[in-house]
């Protein structure tokens, strides 16, 4: 399988860490790139209409997009239940995975805000609505931290490698925001978290 890919995307990392925690890595070739809303990068484009990174091209030649979908879709391929099959447990950790990914749209957004846009057209207001939604994530996330288990024992989930991509991409692009400060709960599961083998063989660069 060819994952596009880029090593500061936390998207990809979700992917990828997934993909190692359900023994399927060696089965992932990287095809890292850079891409933007406004460069995008041609052999990505060439296969994926709307031109992001994670895109999973499978060994059948299947395109897969987005990130959710590629989850879903190695946990079939892999048998491993870190997506649940059916019932209440199914739609949390979905729900979960998209408490992450909402926090890390706001946060992404705000990078190419900051970033990408030529300064005379940035907009504060815009940045001050994604961290609203961020700062609402971080509510949402500490207040059911707790259900994911105990990081040092309990196995790990869809929802605790969301939850662990989002708070590691805070440190990597906002390292001035004090989420240990303002949400200690998370701060106290993540130090542990992010020690795990997948965790730390993907730290985000770039
Ligand atoms: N909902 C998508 C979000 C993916 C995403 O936003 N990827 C960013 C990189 S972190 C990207 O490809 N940006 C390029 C663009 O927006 O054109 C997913 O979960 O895969």
């Amino acid at each position: 399988m060819k994952l596009f890919a880029a090593l500061a995307s936390p998207f990809v990392r979700k992917v990828r860490i997934f993909a190692m925690e359900c023994g399927l890595d060696d089965r992932i070739d990287l095809h890292v790139l850079a891409t933007a809303p406004h460069q995008p990068d041609p052999a990505l484009a060439a296969v994926n209409p709307v031109k992001k990174i994670p895109t999973l091209v499978t060994d059948d030649g299947a395109v897969l997009y987005d990130s959710g979908v590629i989850t879903d879709y190695l946990n079939a391929e892999s048998g491993c239940r870190l997506v649940p099959a059916d019932g209440p447990a199914r739609w949390t950790a979905k729900r979960q995975e998209a408490l992450a990914d909402g926090l890390l749209d706001a946060a992404v957004l705000c990078r190419y805000e900051t970033f990408v846009r030529p300064e005379e057209k940035q907009w504060d207001g815009w940045i001050a609505a994604q961290t609203g939604k961020i700062d609402g994530a971080l509510d949402a996330m500490a207040a059911e931290v707790s259900d994911l288990g105990d990081p040092a024992t309990a196995e790990t989930s869809l929802g605790a490698i969301g939850f662990g991509c989002a708070l590691g991409y805070l440190d990597f692009r906002s390292p001035d925001k004090d989420w240990r400060g303002g949400w200690p709960a998370l701060a106290d599961w993540y130090a542990t978290y992010a020690q795990r083998p997948a965790m730390q063989a993907t730290v985000p660069s770039g």
